[in-house]
């Protein structure tokens, strides 16, 4: 296989979903820590004990033993977000957070002790609550200040630790997911198009302005947008069912085309007129708006098909976004359907379309796994078919490099166990670390490799080339 001699591999985490500590050393609550069922459920007034993210896997406590686990499997970077209410505990504080700064000095220096690149999302489904609670989120065009006070503060901070930085996670959710993904308190079904699509506009200002921010202060540094993405192809070769992905797509594309090309796609000015939205959009958001990012990342996980035939459009079980089940593929235990073709032409599809270096930040198997004995006094999980997703999904990016596709890098998602986004469970494990704690609060949180950590270590330290076709 062909990987490049630097491909970046690694992992990926996300701060809410494994540092636990969620009230601790100054931090303000954010969004997640009143959402104990993930998006699946509605959100509690205050934390409540069966919060699985309160204690996470307590990554807060516990990071120097699993960044050394990662180095121990090769990582040349380690994917994690910043929480934005341990710096800005309410998001609209004046100083920020000592403690919570010095919490990722430490974190970062300690990737750097073994050679590994920190990869820092800087918005990843933590919104501070204050600023859900009082402006409604992302809906009000005040979060671009507090963000850019957030970003000014974290680049001159980091600066010059981090190198690779991203500045939503999947950006494009917030059409499926508002709270979790923009901090909307506004219950989805009572929220209008016209507010959706300003907290939109917002976020997408709050992107390029962030990307202005970070070239001029950290001109070495590279910034990139992070989509959702979801191929989707036709039900049938009607005609009008190739129009209904097209259409599908658009809004999916329509987040990344801002980002790349530096202002709104004409299809989704259509889209905004036959539906009566009218964006405010200030006098300098068009300039903002011009600085484009250095690179595209995106998380796969599943492709979906669509149909304008709307007896057949009846929902599938898939990530945040929904869609309709491929009759060719098998599906996850959480019904999350398998096609690592997907990822080829997905890579493929960007690249076409954008002409930026794309660098996969998520992709992985959420599996129930079990802890056994491993012969050896010790204990650990026989994940094959964790091993053979990864394997397969990883075979298909080597195809797409083979096709002259620019890939960064490629880091799994949930290197170590934590908790789900979407339904806030720790049955649900992508790691290849196990991490010892049930969704009862049970578990001594101990660490046990499985299978899957030995081989992908041996992927890494072959560079891809013990992949197997
Ligand atoms: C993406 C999110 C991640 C992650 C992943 C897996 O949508 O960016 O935060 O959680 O999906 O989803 P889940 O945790 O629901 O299995």
């Amino acid at each position: 296989m062909t990987f490049p001699k630097n491909f970046l591999w690694g992992g990926a985490v996300a701060a809410n979903q494994c540092e636990g500590a969620y009230n601790e050393d100054g931090k303000g609550l954010d969004i997640q820590d009143i959402m104990p069922r993930g998006i699946k459920g509605a959100p509690m007034s205050e934390p409540t004990e069966d919060n699985m993210k309160l204690v996470g896997i307590d990554f807060y406590h516990r990071y120097k033993e699993d960044v050394k686990l990662f180095a121990e499997m090769g990582f040349k970077v380690f994917r994690t977000s910043i929480a934005w209410s341990r710096i800005f505990p309410n998001g609209d504080d004046a100083e920020p957070n000592e403690q919570g700064l010095a919490f990722y000095d430490s974190l970062f220096d300690e990737c750097h002790k073994y050679g590994i690149e920190p990869l820092v999302t800087i918005s990843h489904y933590e919104t501070p609550l204050h600023l859900a609670k009082k402006y409604d989120g992302w809906v009000n065009h005040a979060l671009i200040g507090f963000y850019e006070n957030y970003v000014r503060t974290i680049f001159a901070r980091y600066g010059s630790k981090v190198k690779y930085w991203l500045t939503f996670n999947e950006i494009n959710s917030v059409l499926h997911a508002p709270l979790m993904s923009g901090g909307i308190m506004t219950p989805k079904e009572k929220l209008s198009l016209q507010d959706l699509y300003q907290a939109v506009h917002h976020e997408l200002v709050a992107s390029a302005l962030a990307t202005k921010i970070a070239h001029e202060m950290m001109p070495k540094a590279k910034i990139g947008c992070m989509v959702l993405s979801m191929p989707t192809y036709p039900l049938t070769p009607h005609p009008d069912d190739l129009i209904a992905v097209m259409k599908a797509e658009h809004m999916n594309y329509f987040f990344g085309d801002v980002h790349v090309r530096g202002e709104y796609p004409g299809y989704i000015k259509r889209y905004f007129k036959e539906n009566q939205i009218e964006l405010k959009i200030e006098k300098e958001d068009e300039e903002i708006l011009t600085h484009t990012v250095d690179f595209v990342s995106f998380s796969y996980y599943m492709s979906v098909c669509e149909t304008a035939d709307l007896e057949k459009k009846k929902k599938g079980e898939g990530n945040l976004m929904g869609g309709i089940p491929n009759p060719y593929l098998p599906s996850s235990e959480w019904g999350w359907q398998i096609d690592p073709q997907g990822i080829r032409y997905v890579l493929n599809m960007f690249w076409d379309r954008w002409q930026k270096p794309l660098f996969i930040v998520e992709n992985g198997l959420g599996a129930v796994d079990e802890l056994v004995e491993d012969g050896q006094g010790g204990k650990t999980v026989h994940d094959d078919y964790r091993i053979s997703y990864l394997n397969d999904h990883l075979v298909q990016v080597g195809e797409a490099i083979e096709d002259g596709v620019p890939v960064m890098g490629y880091t799994t998602w949930g290197c170590i166990d934590l908790v789900s986004a979407s339904t806030a469970e720790l049955k649900k494990r992508y790691g290849f670390i196990y991490v010892d704690r049930k969704d009862d609060g049970t578990g001594t949180l101990a660490r046990y490799k499985k299978k899957s950590f030995g081989w992908y270590k041996e992927i890494i330290a072959s560079n891809g080339d013990a992949l197997k076709k």
